[in-house]
């Protein structure tokens, strides 16, 4: 597979200096232009004030993309013909040259290829409530099962079902902390009612975590549930009515697939006259900033 890599992340992987990962369809498909290249520009910048590369990864005309140049994070940004692509669509956008948004599968696939070994990403994909009925279960949780990174998330986006998202995630053998909770949260809202992960205090903690898990000979993830900060929070009580109707319209309008988070994430934003919006990129900065920390730990 032939990446792409910027100027910055080449010159940070050959010196061996941190690298955070980044995915491009929390930009694309997951906010609406153009609070999304605010919201990357930001995150980017973050990484960079502390000493750490971003590495946003894309797919542009059927290339793969390790870090973005300003001109191409705008395309990912601006452009509707931007598809959102998972794992196993990586041979399809290559061959078919698809200018693509890489999802959490796809974006840890890709970086762990270079060898890097932190993501940052919003809110991970996982068991869609009535999976029981629909099958609908995120390729992400699998990523996570196969591919040995520190991945940083809210918890699992709200617009799932928790505990089987959580159960899923110890029948694939995934290694979910909580930073600083014992609580996994819900993206949007702190509190998910799930306990029971297991709770690291520092980002030093979390590093070490992953070096055991390596040298056990583990190949799955670390997945670090960070709750978003409380300022910024919806709380559960009021945001799952929101949830539950957003459900309500998917399936009215049968919406379905791959098609089903990025609306869901669009009608929410609506029916919260765009407080959704707000906490998403609270959160979504929030784990950028750990992950930093994180990888400053490992490099
Ligand atoms: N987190 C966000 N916003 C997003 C996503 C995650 O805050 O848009 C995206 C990620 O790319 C994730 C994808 O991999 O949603 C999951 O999609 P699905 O449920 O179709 O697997
Ligand atoms: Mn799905």
């Amino acid at each position: 597979m032939k990446i792409h890599t910027s100027r910055n992340v080449q010159l940070a992987l050959e010196s061996g200096q941190p690298i955070l990962a980044l995915e491009s369809t929390i930009i694309a498909h997951g906010m609406p232009f153009p609070d999304n290249l605010k919201f990357a520009q930001q995150g980017e910048s973050l990484c960079r004030d502390r000493g750490v590369t971003p590495a946003m990864i894309a797919i542009i005309n059927g290339e793969i993309h390790v870090g973005l140049e300003k001109d191409l994070l705008i395309f990912i940004a601006e452009d509707d013909g931007v598809r959102k692509t998972s794992r196993r669509e990586l041979g399809i956008a290559i061959a078919e040259k698809w200018h693509g948004a890489t999802t959490v599968s796809s974006t840890m696939h890709i970086a762990h290829q270079l060898g890097i070994s932190v993501f940052a990403t919003g809110g991970i994909g996982g068991v869609h409530r009535g999976a029981e009925y629909s099958f609908d279960i995120s390729q992400d949780l699998f990523a996570l099962a196969n591919t040995p990174m520190v991945v940083i998330s809210a918890g699992a986006k709200a617009i799932l079902d928790l505990p089987k998202t959580l159960e899923m995630m110890e029948t694939l053998g995934i290694t979910v902390i909580g930073y600083k909770t014992n609580e996994f949260p819900a993206f949007y809202s702190q509190s998910s009612g799930c306990f029971g992960v297991y709770p690291v205090s520092s980002s030093r903690g979390v590093a070490a975590l992953f070096r055991e898990n390596v040298s056990a000979g583990l190949s799955a993830s670390v997945l670090v549930a960070n709750p978003v900060p409380l300022k910024d929070e919806i709380p559960a009580q009021e945001i799952e009515s929101i949830i539950n109707a957003s459900c309500k319209a998917a399936a009215t309008q049968n919406i379905t697939g791959k098609d089903l988070t990025p609306f869901l994430l669009g009608d929410i934003l609506d029916k919260t006259s765009g407080r959704s919006l707000k906490t998403n990129q609270a959160l979504a900065i929030n784990n950028i900033k750990l992950g930093i920390d994180v990888a400053k730990e490992l490099a």
